[in-house]
């Protein structure tokens, strides 16, 4: 049997796209759990130095509107750590009723808001306003962990 160009080409695309899709439906527990602590670490990465200036302990990173736009797109991003099924995760330190409860889903869209105003703040280069809407963004972290994380 001969097959056109095409079809070998549609195959070989199909057949991409089956392991791609095989290789994500089976993200292993270990990589669930390690691209979750890698959201919270590239979360805290960015938000750290504007922490530090929101309590008067650090300069206004000169990179703070850079920061804000990345905690914008990690605030989509994050939740996607948390996928169901992952409840039992061995060494998270996520505890059990995060993955039931709406004020843990909730957390992430007050923090989506929270780092939209420091981004709109940020902008306008306003150290002031800054320093407050950085303040804010910090609650929402700790508000989160409070609840949502083992000690
Ligand atoms: C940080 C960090 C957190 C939050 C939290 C805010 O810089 O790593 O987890 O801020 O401490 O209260």
């Amino acid at each position: 049997m001969r097959f056109g160009k095409k079809t070998i080409l549609g195959a070989a695309a199909a057949a991409t796209l089956a392991l791609t899709s095989a290789a994500m439906a089976q993200m292993k527990p270990e990589e669930t759990l390690k691209m979750r602590q890698g959201l919270m670490l590239a979360v805290k990465s960015q938000f750290v130095p504007l922490g530090a200036y929101a309590q008067g302990k650090a300069d206004l990173p000169a990179d703070a509107a850079k920061r804000a736009e990345n905690l914008v797109a990690l605030a989509k991003l994050a939740p996607s750590g948390w996928p169901k099924g992952s409840e039992g995760l061995k060494d998270s330190a996520t505890k059990v009723e995060a993955f039931t409860s709406p004020d843990f889903v909730k957390g992430w869209e007050i923090m989506g808001a929270a780092v939209a105003k420091l981004d709109a703040a940020a902008k306008t280069g306003n150290g002031d306003a800054i320093k407050v809407a950085a303040g804010e963004v910090g609650k929402t972290c700790k508000g989160c962990h409070d609840d949502f994380k083992k000690e």
